[in-house]
Formats: structure tokens, C-alpha cells, sequence
């Protein structure tokens, strides 16, 4: 036996089958504390996650104390949201135990796939921002890459969506009921993080100016950490999640004159700092509270990246040899700000070695170029809330336009358009600038999208400094996406070509050559059509709705938004039933429209389309004439668990934006690794979707980017003209505006016809209609030939390689990081 399982206690890490039924036996006693007659599936669940978490924590520890003893470059990836999804069948896969742990499960009497559903959803996340930096945080595990994420451990995750009576109903998400197997408190890890108060000047012991910022109010951030188990189990890295905490409980004045609910008001104030993710998405201007969020985390992860340079190191010289530090987005742009103040103020570094170290560490990812979403402070807020980092943005601003004046000469709007602050009307901070300037390097996350900021919001700023700005596209983990996902088709691939695949998504490149063979494109269907059974059971459960799994499975899934286009979508949905019910001798093609998304609680336009999606699907569902042809759903509440039932199941993707406006998209690359074909506009990443699938394997229809901007620029669009020249689309809009689908309140969707026609339809929904149902007409016809349509999907497959996150992944590590994958060393297993 290996002298790892020698002794009993380490015979409870032991992966094989009876080994893990004896500590599944044991935890469900010993530490949940039940009897297996009275045991939940959500005891199962728990006792499940603790026996498989003690099986990592000795490789979590080797990981940690190899980069310590390595003294390794780390890099640290600050992302105010981590869309993790469940943990449970990520690890077992991960470590690579699926098999031994449901026969365990099954002589207990138990089945794997019960027990998993009892895992909450950890919803630390909006969208594709969100799902990015954990599909990030998997490759770098797997790539063996010295990686820690920091976030904040919000009590309440993303709302839960209901729908009553077709309206969108938000409720709290409360991912922590039960408690959280997979963390591991640390107490001991706390950081003070200040907020208000002043700035004071004095002269330091060399009489030099120096400030120091005081009377203020301090909170204290509390280190919560998850192990990230990588591919083959071999690195597991960590994601550090920092919780509010009072610096005390209560305030024994108050509470000895009896008043004790004033004595813990504000513990209750503070700790509201990591209560509830925003559930903005792109839309909503900031919030104080969301400010503090920004700083708190940011400031709590800088402090504790630096505790760990100054184990090693007595001066900050080589810090940024030591850390990479990464931000997803401007929400923790205020860090730059941060280090600047922890490096001058608090270490004593000159300013501009301080500056030439914070430029060096940071970089800086894009993930939008919608205006509303580009993060700016008012400076009143700033000046009130952080003092001190305020004068230290003017600092920065005024050396940089210094800098910058003589370049700037002769074009006066120049230097404007570069300060940090916005001086228009209530003077703001710009959060994107100040991230620009405090970088080494700067991403986008498509090709097209970083050209866009090249051309766009950062014009000015690419001019100054033509070197920093780069691309890197966006990626998936393929062990979720497919592996984990997808079954049916991953054991199909692995029969093929081999598991190498799960780790070098670039070797499913092989099973392009198996697209004309019938028998493979046989399996393929097969694997499909278990996906849909799976999916239509689900949507049957969730809404009611039976589908006909032989039908066009037709998916979009996404956050809801104008610019996403899902009223485009049932628009089409509604011309398609119009002619079904026109047309009754012909015979169609069945179709299932699926539709999932949240919007932002306060986007009442968003909010508005799904109740006309629920509204429409009503009406046609309900309709006998079209025979089931045609079914719509909205499945309630899409999250990373949805996610994964949906994705495989999967024929067609809409990824249908107003092009320009999507900056990547990541949901297009999961449908297309599913083999689903995707009806797209030429946006984000879709542009690289067809260089690497092939023009004739995607249906790709609408203006272009450059198109939308000369058409708008024009001022010459007009979408009552459209519509008037386009019958259908007008029929559609006409059984909108009379209460064909609202009988109840035939003006409800007034709102959305305005936007449409007089508002000057500015996501050029009418202009690309006629294009898209041509597309979609392309489509159904396609499926009817399952040979031509299969030999495409399995081609979607094959060529989605090169969209694998621990490509892009690498990509980071080699040109913006410069950080190199660090074996770790196993000691206990090596012994002999
Ligand atoms: O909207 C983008 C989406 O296109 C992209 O795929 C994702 C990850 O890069 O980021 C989204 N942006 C945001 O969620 C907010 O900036």
C-alpha cells in the first residue's frame, strides 16, 4: 500500500471505492451528525463534499507550499464576480474520482446524480463576466499556473428569478442556508479597509510631505478560502473571498442603557458591505455601497498580496517579478489607486518608483464598450468616501496631462477626453482611464472588440501608449462545458479519438475527419437526441410545456438586454406563426424556441420582453392550429446548473446582437462545442467562431459593425420605412400593438413599439428582421436534411478548439503576465 493511505486517519483519503463508502459512512455521522435512516439528501450532499474535500487538501497544501518555497510569480486575478456554479461534480471530475464515488454512493443505497442536485448554485456573478473568471480560475488550475482569485463572498448571490403571471419576480438567492462545504474560514486572515474621514498632511522624518488619512471608519475583511481543484488533480489553487466583519459586535454603551438594537446597528450597517452582489448588468449607474464593495475587496486582496511579497523580499523593487495582478474590468480599477497609497503612504516608496512598480503589476481587461457601463464615480461620492485615493487620482492625472500637453497641442478636446476626470456636468471619475493609465497592458476579448476600443472609448488613449493595448480572446473550460455537461458526447469523442481532449482541447480537432463517417454521425445524433430528452423533461418540469424532442431545438440563453436582441427573436417567432397558421397543408419543421435570462431588476424594458415572451408563448403554445409546430419557453431562472442542461442539448445559437455591441460573448462558444449551429450577426467572438468553423457551417446574417455605425452616423434610418416594406414584420408588430397576445391590457407593450419606431429602433432590430428570418428560413431547411445538418454540427465540434479558456489562458500568462506553470511536489507521494 502507498505509504500515503498507511495509517487509518489517511486511509480516509484514499480514492478507491471502499474507501470512500467508509468515509462517506463516517462523515455523515461524525460531522454531519445524522443517522443514515434520517439522512437528507442535503446531509448526502455535504457528507459527499467533505469526504471529497479531504481528499484535496493535502495537494492544496503541497500546491501552496511549492509556490511558497519556489517563491513563485503569482498571479492574482481581482474579479468582483465569480460565477462558480456547483462544486461538487466539478472536483470528483477534476480529481478524476466520478466513477469510484457513485458506486460508493451505490452501495450505500444512493445515487451520485440525486445527492448533486442538493448542491445550491453559487450564483457570485451576473453573466459572462462572472462565468469567465471562474472558467479562468479552472485553466489555470489545470495549466498548473501560480493563480489565486480574489472576490468578495457575497451572502446573497444573483437574485432567483420567478415568473408570475409572465412579470419577472426577484427573490433573494440564499446560497449560504445550509452552509458552504467547500470553504474554509480563516479567521485569522483580516484586513482593515477604511472608508470617509480626512487626509492630513505632515512632514515626514526626512521633512518631506507626506499624508496620512484619519478619523475614519474602519471595517475589518475576513478571508474565506476554496480550494480550485485543476484538471488531473495535481494543482489546486485557491479563490480567497473576503467577508465583511464589525471591527466590534456591539457597543456596550448602548447595549447597557438596554437599547439593544441600536447596540448592533452598526455591525448590521458595516457587515452589508458583502451581503448582496449587484445584479447590474451593464445597466444601472453605481451606488455608494457598490463603490465600498469595489474598494473593500480590492483593498483587503492588495494587502494580503503584498503580506505575501514581504515573506520573501524586504523592499518592493521586484514586485512586479513576483505578482501579476489582473482586473476583471474597472470594479477593482480603485486598486491602483490603493497600491499607490499602501506603497507611498504606508511603505515609504517615492512616488514615482511606487508608480513605475503599480504600472509594471497591473493589467487591465475590457469587457464592455457600452457607455452606461463604463464605470465613473462622481468625484463629491469620492472625495466623501476614499479622501485620500482622490488626491491621489489628481496626482496621477495632473503628472499624466502634463505628459501629455504638448502631444495634445492644437486639439483641445484631447486632453480632456484623457483626464480621469470627466469635467462635463457633476465631475466624475473614470474608472476605465484610470485603469488604462495604471497598466502595462490592456485587453480586449474578441478580435473585433479590441480593434473597437481601439477605435473607440480608448482612441485617445491607444495614441498615447500604441503598445498596450491587445487582444485575447475569450475561452471555456472544456471540463465543464463538455466533459461534465455533455456525457452522452463526451464518452463518444473519448471512444474515438482518446481522452487527451479533456486536458488539449486542441486535439478535437480529429474528429473533423469522422463528420462523413454515417455510423459516427449516427452516434452523434444519438448523443444529441439524449441531450434533448433530457432538456425537454426538464422544461416540462419547469414550465409545464411538453416539446417534441425531434423538434429544432432553437436556444437563447443569455442576460437579458436590448442589445442581446431577444425581441428580434420572438419577433421572428411570431412571423413563423403567422405563416404556419397561414400555411396548415405544408409540412414544417417542428420548432422549439428556448429562451432563458434574468434582466436587472431596475431594466423595465428588459423586464417588459419577457413578459411578451411569456405572453407569446402563452398564445401560440395554447393554439391548436399550428399543431405543435411551434412551442416557446422561457425557462425561469437560468444559472450556471441550467446552463449546463441546456447547452448540450442544443441544435441552433442564437447570438444575435446589434453589431458592435457584444463585446465577446462566451455562451456562442458552449452551444458551438455542443455542436449546436449558430445564426449569428458578425459580433464579438462570432466573427472568430466562423474563421475557425467555416463560412458554410454557420448562418451568419445582418449589418456589420461598421455598417451599424454608418447608419446611425447617417441619421438617415428610418424604421417606420422598414416596416412598412416588410409585411410580415409589420403583422407581427400590429398583433403586439392590438392585444393579440395582451387581451388583458392591449397597451403593455406600447412601450417596446415606440423604441421600435419613433425612439428610432437604436438596436436596429427592424433593420436586420427581414436578413435574420431569411437566415432562420435557411436554418429549418438545413434540418431537414439530420445528414447535412449533423456533418455540420459535428464539424462546429471539431473546430472548436482553439476557443478552450486554457488557451487563452496561456495567452495572459505568456504576454501579459510573464508567470510560468509551477509543477507542484507531493512529498507524501513520493515516499516510499
Ligand atoms: O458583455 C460581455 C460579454 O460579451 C463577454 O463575453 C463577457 C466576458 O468577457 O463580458 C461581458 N461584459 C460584462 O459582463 C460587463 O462588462
Amino acid at each position: 500500500m502507498d505509504a500515503r493511505y498507511k495509517s487509518r486517519e489517511i486511509e480516509r483519503r484514499s480514492l478507491d471505492v471502499d474507501g470512500l463508502k467508509r468515509s462517506f459512512l463516517e462523515w455523515l455521522v461524525y460531522s454531519v451528525g445524522k443517522d443514515a435512516r434520517a439522512a437528507t439528501r442535503r446531509d448526502w450532499f455535504h457528507t459527499v463534499a467533505l469526504a471529497v474535500r479531504d481528499r484535496l487538501v493535502d495537494r492544496w497544501m503541497d500546491t501552496t507550499r511549492t509556490y511558497y518555497q519556489q517563491d513563485a510569480k503569482r498571479v492574482y486575478y481581482l474579479s468582483l464576480e465569480f460565477l462558480i456554479g456547483r462544486l461538487l461534480t466539478n472536483s470528483l471530475a477534476n480529481l478524476g474520482i466520478t466513477d469510484q464515488c457513485r458506486q460508493a454512493l451505490d452501495r450505500i443505497g444512493l445515487n451520485l446524480d440525486d445527492v448533486v442536485e442538493a448542491e445550491p448554485d453559487a450564483a457570485l456573478g451576473n453573466g459572462g463576466l462572472g462565468r469567465l473568471a471562474a472558467c479562468f480560475l479552472d485553466s489555470m488550475a489545470s495549466e498548473a499556473l501560480p493563480g489565486y482569485g480574489y472576490g468578495i463572498r457575497y451572502e446573497f448571490g444573483l437574485f432567483e428569478q420567478r415568473f408570475e403571471h409572465g412579470w419577472q419576480v426577484e427573490y433573494p438567492e440564499q446560497w449560504l442556508q445550509f452552509g458552504n462545504p467547500w470553504e474554509f474560514p480563516r479567521p485569522e486572515v483580516l484586513y482593515p479597509v477604511q472608508f470617509y474621514g480626512r487626509v492630513e498632511e505632515f512632514r515626514d522624518s526626512v521633512g518631506e510631505r507626506a499624508y496620512r488619512w484619519v478619523d475614519a471608519e474602519r471595517v475589518l475583511a475576513m478571508a474565506y478560502d476554496t480550494p480550485v481543484v485543476g484538471y488531473g488533480g495535481d494543482t489546486i489553487n485557491t479563490l480567497r473571498l473576503w467577508s465583511a466583519r464589525a471591527t466590534r459586535d456591539f457597543n456596550f454603551g448602548h447595549f447597557n442603557d438596554g437599547a439593544y438594537m441600536k447596540a448592533v446597528e452598526q455591525k448590521v450597517l458595516t457587515e452589508n458591505l458583502s451581503r448582496v452582489l449587484y445584479p447590474n448588468d451593464a445597466t444601472e449607474g453605481g451606488k455608494e455601497l457598490r463603490l465600498k464593495q469595489e474598494y473593500f475587496f480590492t483593498s483587503a486582496s492588495l494587502q494580503d498580496i503584498l503580506r505575501r511579497y514581504l515573506q520573501h523580499h524586504s523592499n518592493f523593487d521586484s514586485l512586479p517579478d513576483k505578482a501579476a495582478i489582473q482586473l476583471n474590468d474597472t470594479h477593482p480599477a480603485i486598486g491602483i489607486a490603493e497600491l499607490m497609497r499602501l506603497l507611498v503612504d504606508q511603505h515609504g516608496v517615492t512616488w514615482d518608483k511606487a508608480w513605475d512598480i503599480t504600472r509594471a503589476t497591473f493589467s487591465y481587461t475590457n469587457h464592455t464598450l457600452l457607455p452606461e457601463a463604463l464605470e465613473a464615480w462622481p468625484v463629491r461620492m469620492m472625495e466623501r468616501v476614499l479622501p485620500r485615493h482622490m488626491q491621489i487620482i489628481y496626482e496621477i492625472n495632473a503628472k499624466f496631462l502634463n505628459r501629455s500637453k504638448a502631444r495634445a497641442a492644437g486639439d483641445n478636446g484631447r486632453l480632456s477626453r484623457l483626464s480621469l476626470i470627466d469635467e462635463r456636468g457633476d465631475r466624475r471619475v473614470r474608472m476605465g482611464n484610470l485603469a488604462f493609465l495604471g497598466s502595462h497592458k490592456v485587453n480586449g476579448v474578441s478580435a473585433l472588440h479590441t480593434e473597437l476600443m481601439k477605435q473607440t472609448v480608448f482612441a485617445d488613449f491607444h495614441a498615447e501608449f500604441p503598445e498596450r493595448i491587445n487582444n485575447k480572446t475569450n475561452g471555456i473550460t472544456p471540463r465543464r462545458w463538455l466533459h461534465q455537461a455533455n456525457q452522452p458526447l463526451a464518452a463518444l469523442i473519448t471512444s474515438r479519438i482518446g481522452n487527451g481532449w479533456i486536458k488539449d482541447l486542441s486535439q478535437i480537432s480529429a474528429l473533423a475527419e469522422k463528420a462523413d463517417d454515417l455510423v459516427f454521425r449516427e452516434e452523434f445524433r444519438r448523443a444529441k437526441r439524449k441531450n434533448k430528452k433530457r432538456l425537454a423533461a426538464y422544461i416540462a418540469r419547469q414550465t409545464g410545456v411538453d416539446v417534441q424532442v425531434d423538434s429544432l431545438f432553437d436556444v437563447q440563453v443569455k442576460r437579458m438586454h436590448e442589445y442581446k436582441r431577444q425581441l428580434l427573436n420572438i419577433l421572428q417567432a411570431i412571423a413563423l406563426y403567422n405563416e404556419m397558421r397561414d400555411n396548415p397543408t405544408v409540412s414544417w419543421v417542428p420548432v422549439t424556441k428556448i429562451f432563458a435570462g434574468k434582466a436587472a431588476p431596475s431594466y423595465h424594458m428588459a423586464k417588459l420582453i419577457i413578459k411578451l415572451i411569456n405572453d407569446v408563448a402563452k398564445v401560440v403554445n395554447h393554439d391548436p392550429s399550428v399543431h405543435d409546430n411551434l412551442k416557446i419557453v422561457l425557462l425561469p431562472n437560468y444559472n450556471v446548473t441550467a446552463a449546463e442542461i441546456i447547452m448540450p442539448a442544443a441544435d441552433l445559437s442564437e447570438q444575435i446582437s446589434t453589431a458592435g455591441m457584444e463585446a465577446s460573448g462566451t455562451g456562442n462558444m458552449k452551444l458551438a462545442l455542443n455542436g449546436a449551429l449558430t445564426i449569428g450577426t458578425l459580433d464579438g467572438a462570432n466573427v472568430e467562431i466562423r474563421e475557425h468553423v467555416g463560412d458554410d457551417n454557420i448562418f451568419i446574417f445582418g449589418l456589420t459593425a461598421e455598417e451599424v455605425n454608418d447608419l446611425r452616423a447617417s441619421g438617415g434610418f428610418n424604421p417606420r420605412d422598414v416596416i412598412a416594406s416588410n409585411p410580415s414584420l409589420k403583422r407581427a408588430l400590429d398583433m403586439i400593438s392590438t392585444g393579440v397576445f395582451s387581451p388583458d391590457d392591449p397597451h403593455r407593450y406600447h412601450p417596446i413599439l415606440q423604441a421600435l419606431t419613433d425612439g428610432g429602433d437604436h438596436f436596429l432590430v427592424t433593420a436586420d428582421f427581414s436578413d435574420y428570418c431569411q437566415a432562420q428560413q435557411a436554418a429549418m431547411d438545413l434540418y431537414r436534411d439530420q445528414e447535412e445538418w449533423t456533418r455540420k454540427a459535428i464539424l462546429n465540434t471539431a473546430n472548436m478548439g482553439w476557443f478552450s479558456s486554457d488557451r487563452t489562458i496561456m495567452e495572459y500568462a505568456t504576454e501579459i503576465w510573464d508567470v510560468h506553470p509551477v509543477k507542484p511536489e507531493h512529498p507524501a507521494e513520493t515516499e516510499t
